[in-house]
């Protein structure tokens, strides 16, 4: 069922021989544009314009009103209660724990930088509707942002025909557990344009303040939208079909494996799952597990599009350390390591943007109850960036403090670099305070 690409014997550097999709945004940019336009001219008359044409709903508000959050919770199946107040429990542990302190550096006596970490004001959070409705991604956005102290959440998802042109409503019971209750039933670049411009209207709750970052995945044109506003507002990475990639011996259990490519391919049929083994035997036996689960899986049409996809396949290596050097290239979002000594080649990888260590730690995991954040880089991103965190809310802003003898200390080498690069009224600042 999987391509197969063989690296045995070579030396070459692997990364642009490895299966990944390409996603154009540029295209979708230009056609949301004059959405995103009319959003910022017109707030609320363009949302609803706009809502109506690509939702189908008559939105007479933007703004959920908090009793029909209350009412969400107070519906929520109790197995779901139960499961979203473990994971959040979880999910705030572990982000507590990124909170950073702030350090003052005495670099001289009298001279001192402190770093401060100060959480942004407000943060927007979109929430997809489509293919799947993901009330856990609610958890993995807001829990960062609060654990980072960020005052004003607001959550916009789009507005359901079936649930009388409300969100979600299991979504909306994430946000009641979770104790946000601004909620604005838009979705697409038009949510993505109010949050970022904010809305004018003529009532209250057809209005909406700008954020200063807004977070959370969405199809291509939420995406085109969060291209356009960037740089108006902090965005969070760009995010593309979900990927998992498996390092693999023979000491993997081929049921684990099938099952754990699967379960990704289940989101997306763009999705991509890579199997790296230098074992010929777990391929056969993982390919002989993949006919029998894909046939015996609920979305099998759109796992098996995407483990058939160029995105997906195995690649076969020599040995594990040729693995690692190709799971580095492939930057996956998640990496899980089957192999013996799981830990220590755990350790070794450079690139992913989360890393699954051993038979019991399946993505699935991962993406709901481990505490880790599932909001995480695609499409190679994993090279450079990270998944969101309490980080992705705070900046560090330098605060500097020298008192005069420390300045008068170091002026000399201020006026020097100031003439050095022609800029002599930089070093004039300096000598006017001891002139
Ligand atoms: N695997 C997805 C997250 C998710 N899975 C949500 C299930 N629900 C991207 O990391
Ligand atoms: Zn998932």
């Amino acid at each position: 069922m999987l391509n197969r690409i063989d690296l045995r014997g070579s030396s070459r550097d692997p990364r642009g021989l490895l299966p990944r999709a390409q996603l154009d945004v540029s295209v979708a940019v230009e056609r949301i544009r004059p959405v995103v336009e009319a959003v910022h001219q017109h707030g609320f008359s363009a949302i609803q314009e706009a809502t109506s044409k690509f939702d189908g709903v008559q939105l007479d508000r933007l703004r959920v009103p908090v009793e029909e959050i209350t009412a969400a919770e107070a519906s929520l199946d109790p197995e779901v209660r139960a499961a979203l107040l473990e994971v959040i429990k979880r999910a705030r542990k572990v982000h507590a724990d990124q909170r950073r302190t702030e350090v003052t550096t005495q670099v001289v006596p009298g001279g001192t930088v402190t770093e401060r970490w100060i959480p942004v004001r407000r943060v927007g959070l979109y929430v997809p509707g489509g293919l799947a409705v993901y009330p856990s991604t609610v958890v993995m956005n807001v829990v960062p942002a609060q654990e980072a102290g960020v005052e004003g959440l607001v959550i916009a998802s789009p507005p359901q025909v079936e649930n009388g042109g409300l969100p979600d409503a299991r979504v909306l019971a994430a946000c009641a557990l979770l104790g946000v209750t601004e909620v604005y039933a838009v979705g697409g670049a038009q949510a993505i344009a109010m949050l970022g411009y904010g809305s004018t209207g003529a009532d209250e709750a057809d209005r909406c303040e700008p954020v200063d970052v807004i977070t959370g995945p969405g199809n291509i044109w939420v995406t085109a939208a969060k291209r356009l506003l960037r740089g108006v507002v902090g965005i969070d990475a760009e995010a593309g079909p979900t990927e998992i990639a498996i390092l693999a011996d023979d000491t993997a259990d081929p049921r684990h494996v099938a099952a754990d490519l699967i379960s990704q391919a289940e989101h997306d049929p763009l999705a991509a799952s890579v199997l790296v083994t230098d074992s010929l035997a777990l391929v056969e036996s993982v390919e002989a597990e993949l006919a029998v689960q894909v046939a015996a899986t609920k979305h099998e049409e759109r796992v098996r599009t995407a483990l058939t996809g160029e995105q997906s396949g195995v690649v076969l290596v020599d040995d594990l350390e040729q693995g690692l050097r190709v799971v580095d290239a492939y930057a996956a979002e998640h990496l899980e390591i089957q192999t013996r000594d799981a830990r220590e080649w755990a350790l070794r990888v450079r690139n992913a943007g989360a890393i699954f260590v051993g038979a019991w730690s399946p993505v699935s995991l991962g993406d709901y109850a481990a505490g880790s954040n599932h909001v995480l880089p695609t499409g190679g991103c994993a090279r450079h960036s990270s998944g969101l965190s309490v980080q992705s809310f705070l900046r560090g802003v330098h605060i500097i403090d020298y008192d005069e003898a420390a300045l008068r200390d170091v002026a000399g080498h201020v006026v020097a670099l100031a003439n050095a690069e022609d800029l002599p009224a930089h070093g004039d600042a300096v000598k006017a305070r001891f002139s």
